[in-house]
């Protein structure tokens, strides 16, 4: 940007050639100017190239934010994190309930008084802009109007870099430029104006471009893929121990120094090796589960009558069985993890083979009844009233009401259309 700035001045410096009258001082004077700048350009300077440098927004994810406080508890939980997190509509506000202690208690380290907020960039970085939102609109208590910014090499010896006032309280963003980039490790926001609160929906700091653009966009890619993932502690879920880890590796890449390929790599390979170790199953958890399905099949006997098993799914299960006994502790993590999967799903597998040959309600046995857990029993609707002697509580004569939870037992009546010979219902 500088040279070519500095190319069209020649040019136009060139077509002045003319050395007289006006156009002599004139070229003077844009020669003068030229080797002025050319000084302030020569090392180790190189002023107008920083002048000249772009500006870009720090990524949020490597700051970290602290407050004179925090509203922590209540109905609106306001967190100084809630400031940095990309999000307009949540917004970090002081504590106002129970009351903050003092409304005005100013910065260790800095004249005068007022709420503060203030962001660790993690790294110093020349400063060039800081942007404030305040909440969104509809409530404007805290929304500053009158502040003094300041940055710090080491979080504790504050320098100033400004003031503003007159800021609206609107929900819109607002930017303070100091009049030179500042260097600072911390930033600063004392608000002054009002006294009493003062919040903090989205803050942003702008540093001059040093090339780290493409790590910060690999580091933001990497978080998102890590955090997309669900958290929990069954297989194929991951801990949320490990997810902190994986992002605090890749926001510590993004300090590094280093090409930005070798860093960019690195990250990658922290997401890789993070989506490789999900949560699995421990192998004495396969022993359980061993157990558990072991003791449910031997407790039904192999056979064709009414609460046994058929000695084809009694198989399938002695089978399954087997296969799990034959991993080991060293077998491969999915694979335990698959077998206990397996183990877990053929509990209500065996359950649904054990055989019903009779219905509850046709076996002759008034105290054994069908349970319908959907609300009613589908098969009490087979049958008309006049068909209906099952519930103790409705006479032979009485209107069936067409929906029982419990079925007790049925006695056929007299034939009807519609209804289906009890003897001929299935199993269900
Ligand atoms: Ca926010």
């Amino acid at each position: 940007m500088y040279n070519f700035i500095l190319y069209i001045f020649n040019i136009l410096r060139e077509m002045l050639i003319v050395k007289k009258g006006f156009r002599k001082y004139l070229y003077i004077a844009m020669s003068l100017i030229m080797v002025f700048t050319l000084a302030l350009e020569a090392a180790p300077f190189g002023l107008l190239t920083k002048v000249f440098a772009a500006s870009i927004l720090y990524p949020q994810f490597l700051m970290t934010a602290d407050a004179c406080s925090e509203q922590a508890t209540g109905g609106e939980i306001r967190l100084k994190p809630d400031g940095i997190d990309g999000d307009d509509s949540s917004f970090w506000h002081c504590q106002w309930s129970p009351a903050h202690a003092a409304h005005t208690p100013g910065k260790t380290g800095t004249s005068g008084s007022g709420h503060w907020y203030q962001v660790d960039l993690g790294v110093e970085q020349e400063i060039t802009a800081i942007r404030y939102l305040p909440r969104p609109s509809g409530n404007a208590n805290g929304n500053s109007t009158a502040s003094t910014f300041y940055v710090s090499s080491n979080g504790t010896s504050w320098t100033s870099i400004g003031s503003v006032s007159g800021w609206s309280t609107s929900a819109t963003t607002k930017t303070f430029t100091p009049s030179t980039p500042r260097n600072g490790r911390y930033v600063l926001m004392v608000s002054t104006s009002p006294t009493d609160y003062f919040n903090v929906a989205e803050f942003n700091v702008e540093v001059t471009d040093t090339g780290r653009s493409v790590i910060w966009a690999a580091a933001q890619a990497a978080i998102n893929t890590v955090k997309s993932v669900t958290i929990g502690s069954v297989p194929k879920t991951y801990s949320l121990a490990s997810q902190n880890t994986a992002l605090t590796q890749i926001r510590a890449r993004c300090f590094d120094t280093g090409s930005n390929e070798t860093i960019v790599a690195a990250i990658e390979l922290i997401v890789a090796n993070f989506l490789a170790n999900p949560n699995h199953y421990t192998f004495a958890q396969l022993q359980t589960r061993i157990g558990n399905v072991d003791t449910l099949l031997h407790s039904y006997v192999i056979g064709t009558t009414d609460g046994t098993i058929p000695q084809a799914d009694y198989d399938v299960f002695a089978a399954l069985l087997s296969a799990a006994r034959a991993l080991t502790a060293s077998s491969a993590p999915d694979d335990i993890d698959d077998m206990c999967e397996a183990l877990d799903n053929s509990i209500s597998a065996i359950t649904a083979a054990v055989l019903i040959v009779t219905p509850d309600f046709i076996d002759g046995d008034f105290g054994s009844y069908d349970l319908y857990t959907g609300g009613f029993n589908p098969d009490a609707r087979r049958f008309n009233n006049l068909e209906w002697t099952g519930n103790t509580g409705i006479a032979n004569s009485e209107p069936n009401p067409g929906a029982q939870a419990l079925v007790f037992e049925v006695n056929r009546v007299a034939p009807h259309a519609e209804t289906q010979a009890y003897e001929s219902l299935e199993r269900r």
